[in-house]
């Protein structure tokens, strides 16, 4: 059975996310979609809230599953048994950053190798950040993100 990982902070989940999500699990048997720290964000959401996204917007998706993991993504692939890993790429920017964690990730765990999908175009340059950028100054995001995670965004800045 092909498994892959595809790692986020997913705060919260995009259309940019649910494109590679959509499009990886037509490839792989499983999809673990995980929700893991990055130590550079303050998260919005909880892991909670971001769970509960993730479930509610790829449910139509019948091999994808939701996990969260606090740790190094290297200690959950190798506790896991899962060895291969999937992220996708915007900008050149994206290819810096990802490039310099895809090759720390080998040096940890070189059983696992990461696979990068190109973004679909129309969601070059959509990120988490940007929606929620957006929706703190009142835009409309409903291009951006679906509309269960809009409404979860608007309640959540309008509670703040
Ligand atoms: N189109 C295509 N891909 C997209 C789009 C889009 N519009 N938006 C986001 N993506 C991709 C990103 O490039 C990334 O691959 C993935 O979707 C998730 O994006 P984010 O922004 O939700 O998540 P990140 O980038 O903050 O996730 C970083 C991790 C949490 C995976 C990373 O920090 C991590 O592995 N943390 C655990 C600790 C660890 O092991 N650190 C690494 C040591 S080398």
């Amino acid at each position: 059975m092909k498994i892959a990982v595809y790692p986020g902070s997913f705060d919260p989940i995009t259309f940019g996310h649910l494109d590679i999500i959509e499009r990886s699990s037509s490839i792989f048997d499983r999809l673990i979609v995980t929700i893991l720290e990055n130590s550079s964000k303050k998260p919005l959401f909880s892991v909670e809230e971001r769970k509960d996204m993730i479930i509610k917007t790829t449910s139509a998706f019948k091999n994808v599953e939701v996990d969260y993991f606090s740790g190094l993504l290297m200690d959950y692939m190798r506790q896991n048994n899962y060895h291969i890993i999937i992220k996708g790429l915007r900008m050149l920017s994206d290819f810096e950053y990802e490039f310099q964690m895809a090759l720390m990730n080998k040096k940890l765990n070189d059983d696992v190798e990461t696979l990068f999908m190109m973004t679909s175009s129309k969601y070059a340059y959509l990120s988490s950040s940007i929606v929620k950028e957006v929706a703190s100054f009142g835009g409309d995001i409903d291009d951006l993100v679906p509309a269960y995670v809009a409404s979860k965004l608007k309640s959540k800045l309008e509670g703040r």
